[in-house]
C-alpha cells in the first residue's frame, strides 16, 4: 500500500505583504519531487483552502515556514493532529534554521522530528525509515548538509498544476547562496552559502516550460542573488532566451540581484530579450558609512545614482530595498533617502529598520555589546515580522540614533513619501531616464511581471482580494491630488508609449506600490513605532571593537569563510564612530 505525505503550508499572512496574491509554496513542490518511491504527496495551502478540518489522512504531515509563522503554524498543527492523531508530524524551513540559532528551538518541541536545512536528502531517507517502521531511531532534530543544487530535479508539477492558476504566477528557484558579506543578512551565513549554488539551467527550462504551458508568463526566478556567479547568469540567460526562440514562448521575470549588474551592458541587454523585468535590490543606504558598516562592499565600490540609473534606463524596474537605523546613520538618513528616490526615478520599495536576525554578524555583534533587546516583546516582534497590529513597527536592536527621532523621522518620512507631489516627480524621473538615456530595450513580450491582468483575475474572483482591490481604487479617487497625480503619470505613460512600447507595467507598478503603501501607512502615527536606542549617557567603551568583532571558527566550520574580511570592513566603519565620540 502507498504511503503518503501531505505538506501543510499554513503562512502567516501580513495584509501587506502579498496584497491579495498568494505565490506557490515552492517548499512543498520542490521536496514531493524528491519522495522514494511508494510514498504519494499531497499539498494543503490554508492560503486557498481555508477548510483545514477537510485535510485527508496521511502517514506524515509536513509543515514549514518563516519566523513570522510560528503562530498559524501552531494553530494549523493543532486542527490536523486532532483529525490524525496517530500521524507523524515533521517541521523544516527557514524558521527552524533561525530558531537553532538563537536557542528557541524548543518553541517546535510539539513536532515528532525537526528538519533543519535543505530537505532534498534527508526527507527521503526519513520517509524510506518510516516506510519499514525505523524512523524511530531518528534523533528530533535532523541536520542536513547543503543540497548541491545543481543536482536538484524539476519540481513536481503533477502536483502543482490542478491549483497551479489559483497563484500568481511561476515560481522557479535558479540558485541559492550569494557571495556577498552583508552584515545583517543571514543567507550569507548558511552553511556553504556563502557563494553561489546553482542550477542547471535545463533544468530550470524544463520548469519554465512546464508553467507555459499552463499558460503562466509570470516567473518569478527564485534565488538569493542571481548574478553572485555571473558566468551561470549568462549561460542561463541564453538557455532562456533559446528556449523561447525554440518554442516561441513568452514571460516575464522578477528576481533578486545586487546593483553591480548596472556595470553588465551586454548582459543587461540580454536579460531584456529574455523577459526580465523587475529586479528587488539591495541598495540598502545613502550613507556610505553606513554600507561600509555592514560590509555591503558591492555597493560601496560603485556611484549608486548613476548604477540605479543605468539600470533603469534599460527598462528594468528596481524594487529597492532600504533600511534605516545603521551605527553610521546621521539624522540626514531620512532626508537624503527622500532625495535619493527622486535623483534616482525609483518607484518602488518599503523601507525597514535595521534588525538583528538570529545567527547573522550583526545580531551577534548587538549581542555582544548589549544592544540586543531579548524581552518576550522581542519574540513577538521576530514572529511577526517587523508588522503588528498595534505596534506596526518593531525591532530587537538598541539604536545609536535617538529613538524618538528615528519614530518621528520615519512619520514625517511616510507624509513625504506618500504625498502625490513626491510621488510624481519620481515617476516622471524614472520615465525621463528611459526616455533620455537611450538604452531602452522594449519587452520583448507585452506584459512585465507587474502585468495587471492575471493580477485583476485574482482580486475579482476572491471576496477578500476584491476588498482590498476597492481600497486601492477609494484610495485613489478619495484624494483629489492622487487622483491628479494618477492621471498625469497615466498620461505621461501614453505620450511616451509612443515611441517606447511596453510602459505601462512602469505606470502599473508605481501605482500599485504607491497605493500599497498607502493603504498601510496613511494613518500611520508616532505611537505606532516602537524602536529602542542606547542610554543618552552611553559608553562607547562598551561598543564592540575590531579584535572582538571577528567571528568564530564555528562560523567557518558552517562555510562561512569570508567572516574576517566583512569584520574588517565593518569595523573600518565603526571606528570611524568611535573616532567621532572620542572613545577608545
Ligand atoms: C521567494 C521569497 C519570498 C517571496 C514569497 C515566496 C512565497 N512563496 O511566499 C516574497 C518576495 C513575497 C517574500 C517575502 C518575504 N520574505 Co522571503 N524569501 C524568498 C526566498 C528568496 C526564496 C524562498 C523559497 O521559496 N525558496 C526555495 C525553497 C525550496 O526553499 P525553502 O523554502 O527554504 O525550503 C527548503 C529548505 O528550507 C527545506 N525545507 C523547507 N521546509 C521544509 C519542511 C520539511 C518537513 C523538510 C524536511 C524540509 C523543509 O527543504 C527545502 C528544499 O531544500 C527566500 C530566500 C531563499 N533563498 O530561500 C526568502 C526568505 C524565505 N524570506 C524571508 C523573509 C524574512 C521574508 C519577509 C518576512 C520579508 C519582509 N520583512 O517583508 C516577507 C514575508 C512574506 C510573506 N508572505 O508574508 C527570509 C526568512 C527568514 C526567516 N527565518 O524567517 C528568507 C529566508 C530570506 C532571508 N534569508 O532573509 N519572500
Ligand atoms: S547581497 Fe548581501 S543582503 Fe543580498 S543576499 Fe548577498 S549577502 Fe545577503
Amino acid at each position: 500500500m502507498a504511503h503518503k505525505i501531505t505538506f501543510v503550508h499554513s503562512p502567516h499572512i501580513l495584509y501587506d505583504q502579498n496584497y491579495g496574491v498568494a505565490l506557490v509554496p515552492l517548499w512543498a513542490y520542490t521536496l514531493a519531487a524528491h519522495l522514494p518511491d511508494g510514498w504519494q504527496a499531497d499539498v494543503f495551502n490554508t492560503q486557498i483552502d481555508k477548510n483545514l478540518a477537510s485535510v485527508g489522512a496521511a502517514d506524515v504531515f509536513a509543515f514549514s515556514g518563516l519566523n513570522k509563522d510560528l503562530d498559524t503554524i501552531r494553530a494549523a498543527y493543532s486542527v490536523v493532529k486532532k483529525l490524525h492523531p496517530d500521524a507523524i508530524f515533521i517541521i523544516g524551513g527557514p524558521m527552524v534554521w533561525s530558531l537553532k540559532q538563537e536557542g528557541k528551538i524548543s518553541l517546535l518541541d510539539y513536532f515528532d522530528h525537526i528538519f533543519i536545512l535543505d530537505g532534498e536528502k534527508t526527507l527521503p531517507e526519513f520517509l524510506s525509515r518510516v516506510a519499514d517502521g525505523s524512523h524511530k531511531e531518528y534523533s528530533k532534530e535532523i541536520q542536513a548538509d547543503r543540497f548541491p543544487i545543481s543536482e536538484a530535479k524539476p519540481i513536481d508539477f503533477d502536483l502543482l498544476r490542478p491549483t497551479v492558476k489559483k497563484y500568481y504566477g511561476a515560481m522557479v528557484e535558479v540558485s541559492r547562496g550569494c557571495p556577498f558579506l552583508c552584515e545583517f543578512c543571514d543567507v550569507r551565513v548558511l552553511p556553504g552559502n556563502n557563494r553561489s549554488n546553482n542550477k542547471d539551467p535545463a533544468v530550470i527550462v524544463q520548469e519554465l516550460d512546464q508553467y507555459a504551458k499552463s499558460g503562466i508568463t509570470q516567473v518569478q526566478f527564485v534565488c538569493d542573488n542571481f548574478i553572485g556567479d555571473i558566468k551561470w547568469a549568462r549561460n542561463c540567460v541564453d538557455a532562456i532566451i533559446e528556449w523561447k526562440e525554440r518554442t516561441g514562448s513568452s514571460i516575464s521575470i522578477f528576481t533578486w540581484l545586487t546593483i553591480n549588474l548596472y556595470k553588465n551592458d551586454e548582459l543587461m541587454t540580454k536579460m531584456r530579450h529574455a523577459g526580465f523585468s523587475i529586479f528587488n535590490i539591495g541598495v540598502e543606504s545613502v550613507n556610505s558609512n553606513s554600507l561600509l558598516e555592514t560590509a555591503k562592499v558591492q555597493n560601496t565600490a560603485v556611484k549608486m545614482e548613476e548604477a540605479v540609473k543605468t539600470i533603469h534606463s534599460y527598462g528594468f524596474l528596481i524594487i529597492p530595498g532600504f533600511i534605516f537605523g545603521f551605527d553610521s546613520d546621521t539624522e540626514a538618513v531620512f532626508d537624503d533617502t527622500l532625495q535619493f528616490y527622486v535623483d534616482t526615478g525609483l518607484v518602488g520599495g518599503e523601507p525597514a529598520f535595521l534588525y538583528g536576525l538570529a545567527g547573522t554578524p550583526l545580531f551577534k555583534r548587538m549581542e555582544r555589546s548589549g544592544r540586543l533587546i531579548k524581552t518576550s516583546e522581542d519574540e513577538a516582534a521576530v514572529r511577526k515580522g517587523n508588522v503588528g497590529v498595534e505596534r506596526r513597527i518593531e525591532t530587537n536592536i538598541k539604536y545609536l540614533l535617538d529613538s524618538d527621532f528615528l519614530a518621528h523621522g520615519f512619520v514625517a518620512f511616510m507624509k513625504t513619501y506618500l504625498s502625490a507631489n513626491y510621488q510624481f516627480s519620481r515617476f516622471e524621473k524614472h520615465m525621463r531616464i528611459i526616455a533620455e538615456y537611450g538604452n531602452f530595450i522594449e519587452p520583448p513580450d507585452s506584459g512585465g511581471y507587474a502585468s495587471i491582468s492575471d493580477y485583476l483575475k485574482k482580486q475579482a474572483f476572491n471576496a477578500e482580494n476584491l476588498r482590498m482591490l476597492l481600497a486601492r481604487i477609494w484610495y485613489i479617487l478619495s484624494k483629489p491630488t492622487v487622483f491628479w497625480a494618477i492621471l498625469k503619470g497615466r498620461m505621461l505613460t501614453y505620450r511616451l508609449s509612443q515611441k517606447h512600447a511596453g510602459l505601462d507595467v512602469h505606470f502599473n507598478y508605481w501605482a500599485y506600490v504607491w497605493t500599497n503603501m498607502g493603504m498601510k501607512n496613511t494613518d500611520l502615527k508616532r505611537e505606532h513605532i516602537h524602536l529602542q536606542s542606547v542610554d543618552k549617557d552611553y559608553d562607547f567603551s562598551d561598543y564592540v571593537l575590531a579584535d572582538e568583532n571577528k567571528m568564530t571558527a564555528d562560523s567557518k566550520l558552517h562555510g562561512d569563510e569570508k567572516t574576517e574580511q566583512q569584520a574588517r570592513y565593518t569595523n573600518k566603519a565603526l571606528e570611524t564612530i568611535l573616532q567621532q565620540h572620542g572613545s577608545k
